[in-house]
């Protein structure tokens, strides 16, 4: 049954079939299987193989977009069934996609794994300015600035985060860490942000790690 539902969740996505990747969503939740399984072992590597498709130019954009849009409908319900926890609050996360990029569906995964995991998250959306993130830091006495990129063209602006939060004193006040597909451990040495994570589940360890607690 479990093993079902993961191969429907992600042929629902390569599909582009928004109500069928709702209803296996919910079907998938409501039978007891894990959100983080779904995404992970079904819609997630749905996408994944859709960007491959999409690279290899042998779908276009058309298809990439309702592939997105089955993918985002079936995260948006396995986020809600994932708790928050209220309970507790580890540390204040500042949380967006940089600014040119509209990418948003990895970044609200990381949104609910770190609301899980006893962080209280602002999430800003997407294209957001390099200053609006800082502002906001400041608004809400955050920890640490979260910034997702899934552009080559866009990665630029966690780089350019790092030299304005420098420029203005800020570097030690926010921790900084980052993520996205093209993004890796290197770019967060090369740039001096404090942290990178490849999925959502390390998101939230690496703050802990980084905040020490
Ligand atoms: C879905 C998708 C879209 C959707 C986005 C819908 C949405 N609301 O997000 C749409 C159709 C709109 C789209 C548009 C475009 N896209 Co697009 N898209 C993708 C695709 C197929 C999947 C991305 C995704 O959602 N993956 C699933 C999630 C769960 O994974 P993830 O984002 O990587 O997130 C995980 C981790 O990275 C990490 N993470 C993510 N964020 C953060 C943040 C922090 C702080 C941390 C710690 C961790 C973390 O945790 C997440 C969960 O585990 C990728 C291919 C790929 N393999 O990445 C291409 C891809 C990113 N897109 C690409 C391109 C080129 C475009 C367009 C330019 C296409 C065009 N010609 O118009 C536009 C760009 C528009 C813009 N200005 O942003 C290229 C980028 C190439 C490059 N080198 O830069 C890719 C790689 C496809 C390809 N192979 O060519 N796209």
């Amino acid at each position: 049954m479990k093993a079902f539902i993961i191969n429907e969740a992600k042929k629902s996505v390569i599909a582009g079939d928004k109500e069928k990747a709702e209803e296996v969503a919910r079907q998938g939740i409501e039978g007891g299987v894990p959100a983080a399984e779904l995404l992970n072992d079904g819609f997630v590597p749905g996408i994944t193989e859709i960007g491959n498709l999409f690279e290899d130019e042998k779908i276009f954009l058309p298809e990439l977009v309702m592939a997105a849009e089955a993918m985002k409908a079936a995260a948006i319900i396995c986020n809600e069934s994932i708790p928050k926890d209220e309970a507790v609050t580890k540390g204040v996360v500042i949380l967006g996609t940089v600014k040119g990029d509209i990418h948003d569906i990895g970044k609200s995964i990381v949104e609910s794994f770190l609301s899980a995991s006893g962080f209280e998250v602002h999430d800003l959306g997407r294209d957001i300015k390099t200053e609006t993130f800082i502002e906001k830091a400041q608004e809400f006495n955050a920890d640490v600035i979260a910034t997702s990129a899934l552009l080559t063209t866009t990665m630029g602006y966690q780089q350019e985060l790092e030299e304005v939060l420098k420029e203005k004193g800020l570097k030690g006040k926010f921790k900084t860490i980052i993520g996205g597909a093209p993004v890796n451990q290197k770019w967060a040495d090369k740039i001096g942000a404090d942290a990178y994570a490849e999925d959502a589940a390390s998101a939230a360890q690496k703050i802990a790690e980084i905040l020490g607690v």
